[in-house]
């Protein structure tokens, strides 16, 4: 092993120890905020300092004990959310709020008041039917939609806001920390409580600014189902906690991360989901702090006033519940969602932090990655491949070792010696290139990137003012401080053409290590204490390093492009509203059985918290998958959004075809069926960019009111048409499938075999494929045939599945635009279809008269499932009224009716008449 190898993989093994991570314990904000236990809250709300104006209300609350007041802010924003923003009414200096996350500045609607009496304020939206009930001893508000409570704030009194404090001499701290904390449970010494500093082995955090965590508790009524709140290798459904065991929201380079582990990985999503068969709700906790979520799911009993005889109330026993969230910094500032369906929440959430970038459609392709594909040759032969192989692909990966000496926007030029003839190859082969790119600089004055920022001051710094310094693959490393627009602005010129030497216009971008990943800091990230842009601590912006990268490396490739082309950009770190700046995806998994199960959950959670352009390293990063167990990840990847092979530095070659014919014909059939299904999922994507609705879904989305489906983890929706179901456990021979819903009818993808009664069935499996089916009432759009990459497969003609419901009706869209430009969105160069099928006619219109987009493409198949009878003849009227025999045959046995040779375009109104 090289000497530089040898020291990765001691870095490696360091980092797969859980012990060089926190546990709760550990964290001393947690130990602080837990020593309030449930009860009466601290705080009382001083009514009669409310003022109301257009946007909202304020009002005092103040600390029964220490006597500090803090200002409460409510607003009720547009669309069933109300914001309630927490802060020291004069804090000693600024506390820190989340900026670029939120798209806009919420539009706020009025509010007034209802009722003002002896201890309560009632508030209402004048413009949608909600309410807010303010008590004042102890404080607690309550949310009222159409009649309902639905979610109460400080129910149990864990309002609990560590004001700023001017540094104590060293004698008087501990008389002082007395004093803010409940006195009987001060039992800890000074150091345990870690306000001033805190130690983690042997990293000392110095706290410039002194304790200033917040806390804050939420029942939600009625609940008793919460999700959300990536990343974790944890259940979709989340689970209760105890003592010790939050959610950490804290983004980490977990190299092997845990499975069934509530630690922090890669990247955070504040915002927590809960659903009940009448209604969905959210909490989006807007603050990149470590975060803590604690859940309690209990039932509880509630009050039914009955009318007759007047004297006697009704009880019953219903679930709720309770989440508690702690930050170690910032401000409370928190978006209450009120549904009150799935895709309502989904709504209001995109509302705020923004929707799912459009991708390009290559990268809905395959993407094919190794740590690391060695040289130029090495990249020739991959994509060689492929082509003898006949698989398609989209893009060719490169990791750290293409660069000169872990400089990143340079090559190794032993390795690459052309990295512009590499791409020319690689165009002509209409496919695509994507480079690593992480947020580490090595020190080095020679090298132009660093001596320039250095120059400009664009790195993070110490506490000292000194660049920060840090250790990471090149050694030592200084890092950008993203959170500078101006950095931003810098950093998203170096991918200009001009600067970036051999890079072209197919080459796309991959961040990495940017939770950040620093080998030798505490926990493997960058210190607390280090000083970013304005002066902020690094702890109070910590969960948004990455999303910062990402947002300028995406806005460098579109500079780059002059605004023309968009941008693919890949990160490991991220937080809310990373949607908007491209993919992410789940980080070092292991190639075990097991980790492929939890890819499932993980992409669920990910997916329902905004970012539906997510996917998990198909094989497993770490180690070297079973035959077998590759080939059941390529058959589940192909049915996630983002769909890519990845392998470590350690790991074997895994190219597709070098597990024998066998093997490579069944990967081949899944990534094929991968490419045939592009045009649904190249529609699903425009929905998730215009409405929000994520691809990858929950059964519960689709079927609200079906309790079966609450707790389902192991399959999912694709769109609102395809239920897939990998198959996750060795040697299956069969698996347990929930097909939801009493008046559902259900179509295998494959066979087209209709399943009528909807259920859980026990169904056989090959190794051939993995379960998916088509549900009735829906219209999946696909090709015809498969190229050798996407862009090979522009003309290629379409088929529709027409899947009828138990009334013998369809509907479905379609999206199609050039795939690559702004111009779907500048121009309104986009075909927008809709396809019905109604009382024996299938038909094709607009679904929005604003696009135009010309294409030749035609509609070659239609196969229409669940016909019940042989129809007499098939015509079809073109959109000039001509009418046009259609040739067809019918299969009794699965019902289906399939139209050959159509021609019909894909953009053009006509319609098809079944007698
Ligand atoms: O750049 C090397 C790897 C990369 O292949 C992987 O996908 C990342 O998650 N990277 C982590 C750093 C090294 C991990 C040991």
């Amino acid at each position: 092993m090289e000497p530089a190898k040898e020291k990765e993989s001691s870095v490696q093994d360091e980092a797969v120890g859980r012990s060089n991570f926190k546990n709760c314990n550990h964290i001393a904000f947690y130990r602080r905020q837990k020593r309030l236990h449930p009860g009466k809250s601290l705080y009382r709300a001083l009514l009669d300092s409310a003022t109301l104006s257009n946007d909202g209300v304020k009002l005092q609350i103040i600390n029964e004990k220490n006597k500090v007041p803090l200002q409460v802010e409510i607003y009720a924003i547009e669309g069933n959310i109300f914001r309630i923003k927490i802060n020291e009414l004069s804090p000693l200096k600024s506390r820190y709020e989340v900026q670029d996350v939120l798209i806009k500045e919420p539009a706020t609607q009025r509010l007034s008041i209802a009722q003002k009496e002896a201890g309560i304020l009632v508030l209402t939206c004048d413009a949608e039917d909600r309410k807010l009930h303010i008590t004042a001893n102890p404080f607690l508000i309550e949310l009222e939609s159409q009649g309902e409570t639905v979610l109460s704030v400080n129910t149990n009194g864990l309002l609990n806001f560590e004001h700023l404090q001017p540094p104590p001499q060293n004698s008087k701290r501990t008389a002082q920390i007395k004093e803010d904390i409940s006195a009987d449970s001060f039992q800890e010494n000074q150091e345990d409580l870690g306000l001033w500093e805190e130690k983690f082995g042997s990293f000392l955090d110095i706290k410039a600014n002194g304790p200033s965590s917040i806390g804050l508790d939420f029942s939600l009524h009625g609940f008793e189902h919460v999700y959300g709140i990536p990343e974790h290798a944890e259940t979709f459904l989340l689970k209760n906690t105890s003592d010790n065991d939050a959610y950490r929201l804290f983004n980490l380079d977990v190299y092997g991360h845990k499975i069934h582990d509530k630690m922090g990985i890669y990247g955070s999503v504040p915002f927590l989901l809960a659903h009940k068969p009448n209604r969905t709700s959210g909490i989006f906790w807007l603050n990149s702090s470590e975060t803590l979520v604690e859940i309690n799911t209990k039932a509880v009993m509630e009050h039914v006033p009955s009318k007759a005889p007047p004297d006697i109330t009704k009880q019953r026993v219903i679930p709720q519940t309770d989440v508690r969230w702690m930050s170690e910094s910032g401000i409370i500032d928190v978006f209450l969602l009120l549904g009150p369906t799935p895709f309502d929440i989904f709504k209001q959430y995109s509302q705020l932090t923004g929707t799912q970038a459009l991708p390009p459609l290559f990268s809905l392709g395959y993407h094919q990655c190794r740590w690391n594909y060695e040289d130029e040759q090495d990249v020739k032969a991959v994509d060689a491949g492929f082509d003898e192989n006949n698989i398609p692909y989209d893009v060719i990966w490169l990791d750290i070792e293409h660069t000169e000496g872990k400089k990143y926007f340079t090559w190794d030029k032993k390795k690459f010696q052309s990295p512009k003839r590499m791409q020319e190859l690689l165009k002509r082969k209409k496919r695509k290139l994507v480079v690593i790119i992480d947020p580490h600089i090595k020190v080095d004055p020679t090298y132009t990137l660093y001596s320039q920022a250095k120059k400009r001051g664009y790195f993070v710094k110490d506490r000292k003012g000194q660049d920060f310094e840090g250790i990471c693959w090149p050694g030592s490393s200084s890092y950008l401080d993203f959170t500078n627009p101006e950095v931003r602005q810098w950093y998203a010129e170096q991918f200009a053409f001009k600067s970036y030497e051999g890079s072209t216009e197919i080459l796309f971008v991959w961040n990495d290590m940017n939770e950040p990943s620093v080998f030798k800091g505490a926990e493997l990230t960058m210190q607390r204490d280090a000083v970013h842009h304005g002066n902020w601590e690094h702890r109070e912006v910590h969960n948004l390093y990455g999303f910062y990268q990402q947002m300028a490396t995406a806005e460098g490739l579109i500079k780059r492009s002059e605004g023309q082309t968009r941008p693919f950009v890949l990160t490991r770190s991220f937080f809310a509203g990373s949607q908007k700046y491209g993919a992410v995806w789940t980080g070092d998994n292991v190639a075990e059985w097991s980790y492929l199960k939890i890819s499932i959950p993980m992409l669920l959670t990910i997916s329902i918290a905004g970012i539906s352009f997510c996917g998990a390293d198909v094989g497993g990063f770490i180690g070297d998958p079973e035959p077998e167990l590759l080939v059941r990840w390529y058959q589940a990847g192909a049915y996630q959004p983002f769909f890519r092979g990845h392998s470590n530095i350690e790991s074997k070659r895994r190219e597709p075809w070098l597990f024998g014919d066998e093997n490579t014909r069944i990967i081949r059939e899944a990534i094929r069926e991968r490419y045939t299904l592009l045009p649904y999922l190249y529609s699903l994507f425009y929905q998730a960019h215009t409405t929000a609705e994520p691809v990858m879904r929950p059964l519960w989305v689709e079927f609200p009111k079906e309790q079966e489906t609450f707790g389902v983890e192991d399959e999912y929706m694709l769109g609102n048409a395809l239920l897939v179901h990998p198959v996750t456990e060795q040697e299956a021979t069969t698996v347990n499938i929930l097909l939801p819903g009493s008046d559902e009818v259900w179509y295998d993808f494959r066979s087209f075999r209709r399943l009528d009664c909807p259920g859980t069935l026990k169904m056989p499996v090959t190794i051939e494929n993995i379960p998916v089916f088509q549900r009735g009432g829906s219209v999946v759009s696909l090709k015809t045939a498969v190229g050798r990459s996407t862009e090979w497969m522009a003309d290629t003609s379409y088929e529709l599945h027409v899947a009828l419901d138990s009334k013998g009706s369809a509907v479905g869209e379609f999206y199609l635009d050039d795939g690559h430009s702004f111009q779907y969105l500048h121009k309104k160069q986009f075909l927008h279809r809709k396809f019905t099928f109604h009382k024996n006619v299938f038909s094709s219109s607009c679904a929005d008269e604003i696009g135009q987009y010309h294409t030749k493409c035609v509609v070659e198949q239609v196969l229409i499932l669940g016909v019940e009878k042989k129809p007499t003849s098939v015509t079809a009227r073109l959109h000039d009224g001509r009418d046009k025999e259609v040739i067809f045959t019918y299969d009794t046995k699965t019902s289906m009716l399939m139209l050959e040779q159509l021609l019909l375009n894909i953009g053009a109104d006509w319609e098809i008449h079944i007698k």
